[in-house]
């Protein structure tokens, strides 16, 4: 059977009310870039006319401006889930203009599986080669694409004639059985493949190819500063101390990372330390530090869910790509973020923190506990499962008006009973065998900016007088979040009035 070169715009008008729509990628990398658009645009054009026009949305991770700005713009979404990092998108998320409901990463593609959210009616799906007999080379990023490809009803695939070089071989495509017939995951480092390169897609199913040579318009992250660069350090002498006192195996072990400007910065900074050996990485996303890494030699290897480049890194990742070929694997995020694995490989999680409270809870997502910056991603995949889990974040932020810690979180998205080191560039606390009053104790003391160590100090007396386990001033705990709230900062907090 041939399948159709169509527009866009024909594409789109496969694309129904009410419909579930899934999307290739994971973060900018490998999401659709010209259907979208397309997408939108008949979505104003309904919406003029009077007629509702809402999908319900399904993606890997965070997207790019032609799928979450454009649909966002459009309020062409009804249902989002997971994470999302698009200003437009974070405003509809916050207006409750769509339902965002943001779950674990490595839980969506089993849970569509499952029929938790209904059927998926159409795949929107990148790749960048294609053989007549319906298998397809993906792109820099998987994300669902393998268990959409399998499930959705109908698929529209994006042709991009972006990358000049080919990534065969990069991907590893799989599918876990479902339970009760699931087995063992069969990785044992993180270089082990177990999947197919290609995908295939039952060509019965597949509406039309549209092509498209849009590049993944991600730009560079910022260049680390004095706080990141601190923050990398501390980091770095901690693991280092690690290996010297033989907490951690001498070999190292693989490192997992998050998305961001801190994570950026701390990669960077074990780039540089002479103390870290070589690594590998079991991660769900590489950006551009790690290409560096690897071209000097400090990271051996990188099993990851997308290549999250800029695109100027991106040009030099295709100029190099011979070089890369038995560096990198990209799988499926349920894979690459799968607690089992996490487990096994023993991983060092490093994510991001908004805040985190002297007791050691940490908040990832919504500031002053409302308002949603981006979502869990797969932050807490890889927290509650690591060997070691770190959260990082400055001891400030607005120029000291916020202190990223504070007495109770107004927000949790991971719990004391899982943060095992906290690092902000004041310094490093390790909550590992301690209780409530010692964590306090070691937080206030090792990440709390200077301006806000007495503040603290006096909140953890002052609940103290109440006593407990984990001692609390429940009319206080906020006190904080209301100064900034109330008087503009933090600072201005003052507990005289509770005694
Ligand atoms: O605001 O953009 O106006 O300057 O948040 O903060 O310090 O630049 O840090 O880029 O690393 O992002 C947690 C959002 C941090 C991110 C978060 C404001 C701050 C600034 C960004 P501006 P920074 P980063 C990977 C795994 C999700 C969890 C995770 C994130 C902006 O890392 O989304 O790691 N993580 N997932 O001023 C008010 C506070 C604040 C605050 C920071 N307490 N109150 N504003 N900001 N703290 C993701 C995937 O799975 C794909």
């Amino acid at each position: 059977m041939s399948i159709p070169f169509i527009t866009a715009e024909e594409a789109a008008s496969y694309i129904k009310n009410g419909d579930n729509v899934g999307f290739s990628g994971f973060t900018a990398s490998g999401t659709p870039k010209v259907v979208t658009v397309a997408l939108a645009k008949r979505a104003r054009e309904l919406h003029e006319k009077g007629e509702p026009f809402k999908i319900n949305m399904f993606t890997g991770a965070s997207t790019n401006d032609h799928v979450d700005g454009e649909l966002s713009r459009a309020d062409a979404i009804a249902i989002r889930t997971p994470y999302q990092g698009h200003p437009d998108s974070r405003k509809l998320a916050n207006a409750n203009g769509m339902h965002y409901f943001d779950t674990h990463l490595s839980h969506v593609s089993q849970d569509l599986r499952y029929g938790f959210y209904g059927d998926i009616d159409v795949a929107i799906i990148e790749v960048t080669e294609m053989t007549p007999n319906g298998e397809f080379i993906l792109g820099a990023g998987l994300g669902m694409t393998p268990t959409l490809a399998m499930m959705a009803k109908k698929v529209i695939i994006e042709y991009s004639s972006y990358y000049k070089t080919s990534f065969r071989g990069f991907h590893d495509n799989y599918i876990s059985l479902d339970p009760p017939h699931r087995r063992e995951i069969p990785i044992y480092k993180p270089s082990d493949r177990i999947g197919s390169t290609v995908i295939k897609i039952d060509p019965e199913k597949i509406i039309g190819i549209v092509p498209s040579n849009a590049s993944e318009s991600i730009k560079p992250f910022t260049a680390p500063d004095e706080i990141t660069q601190k923050i990398g350090d501390n980091v770095c002498h901690f693991l280092a101390e690690q290996l010297r006192t033989g907490k951690m195996p001498k070999e190292f072990l693989p490192i997992q990372s998050g998305v961001g400007n801190v994570a950026n910065a701390v990669l960077y900074g074990l780039g540089e330390n002479p103390d870290i050996p070589q690594f590998e990485m079991y991660t769900e996303v590489i950006q551009d530090a790690v290409m560096h890494l690897m071209e000097e030699g400090k990271c051996k290897f990188a099993s990851t869910c997308a290549l999250t480049f800029s695109d100027d890194a991106m040009l030099h990742f295709m100029d190099n790509i011979d070089f890369f070929r038995d560096k990198i694997l990209m799988r499926p995020g349920e894979i690459s973020n799968h607690p089992e694995v996490v487990r096994r490989l023993g991983l060092i999680a490093m994510n991001t923190a908004l805040e985190a409270d002297i007791f050691g809870n940490v908040n990832s997502t919504h500031v002053l506990g409302t308002k949603m910056m981006n979502g869990i991603g797969g932050s807490a995949d890889f927290c509650r499962n690591a060997y070691l889990s770190i959260f990082s974040c400055p001891s400030v932020q607005k120029g000291g008006k916020i202190s990223a810690i504070v007495p109770m979180v107004s927000h949790v998205d991971h719990s004391e009973h899982s943060v095992k080191i906290l690092v902000t560039e004041q310094g490093v606390a390790d909550l590992r065998g301690k209780d409530p009053v010692q964590r306090a104790q070691t937080i206030i003391e090792n990440c709390a900016h200077p301006a806000y160590k007495e503040i603290l100090w006096d909140y953890l007396k002052l609940a103290q007088k109440t006593g407990g386990h984990t001692p609390h001033n429940l009319h206080a705990a906020f006190s904080l979040h209301e100064a900034l709230m109330e008087k503009g900062d933090m600072r201005e907090v003052d507990f005289s009035i509770y005694g």
